[in-house]
């Protein structure tokens, strides 16, 4: 199996994170990867041209993050992820792919010719992720992610583990929610934060 995906994706950056958690490093290749150009080499496997695709020996593939990674944590090892079994645990994960689905239109609008972009879409995305940072950090206090680990988990830490943010963007989430912080601290310890964070 192969992993398509830019090194810069979060997305991206949440399967190869289970890769490594999951101890299939030498079982799933990564193929670092462009997007968004006519010659992608994600076309040649997935028609959306999105990231991150699984691409199977047999030419069938998937993409969706949550869908490969609910597919390779499915596989013969352990699993690596707690399951989302309840209906909170599913809310749970759901919200924090809400702030990086949000993250991700921000992060597209400023990647546009300055005379393109859209200050109103900027300024929404922005409180969004502000909004949502800020719950993240209540639901840090009262426990919501002390268990083990699990697919919100590893996409909150793969959302906001950036040491240098995302480009072009002023993202404070550390300001005023010091809980988020630190548990942001304590999981980029692991090394499947620490062997996938973007190139600067
Ligand atoms: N819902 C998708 C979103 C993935 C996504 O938006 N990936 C971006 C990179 S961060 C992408 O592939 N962009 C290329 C494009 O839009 O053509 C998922 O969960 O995998």
């Amino acid at each position: 199996m192969r992993l398509f995906t830019t090194l810069t994706s979060p997305y991206g950056r949440i399967a190869r994170a289970l890769i490594i958690e999951k101890g299939y490093e030498d079982k799933i290749e990564l193929v670092p990867t462009v997007t968004r150009t006519l010659d992608t080499p994600v076309l040649d496997h997935n028609p959306s041209g999105r990231v991150p695709t699984l691409v199977f020996e047999d030419g069938r593939f998937l993409e969706d993050t949550k869908l490969i990674c609910e597919y390779i944590d499915s596989l013969e090892n352990p699993p690596a992820l707690a399951p989302l079994d309840s209906w909170e645990a599913k809310h749970l994960e759901a919200r924090v792919r809400s702030m990086l689905d949000g993250i991700a239109v921000w992060v597209r609008e400023v990647r546009r010719p300055a005379n393109e972009q859209s200050p109103d879409i900027v300024a929404h995305e922005t409180r969004r992720a502000l909004r949502l940072a800020g719950v993240f950090n209540q639901l840090i206090a009262d426990g919501a992610f002390d268990g083990p680990l699990d697919l919100a988990q590893l996409t909150l830490a793969c959302t906001l583990h950036r040491p240098n943010g995302y480009p072009n963007t002023i993202f404070d989430w550390r300001d005023g929610n010091a809980n988020l912080g630190a548990w942001i601290d304590r999981m980029s310890e692991r090394r499947s934060l620490q062997e996938t964070l973007p190139p600067t």
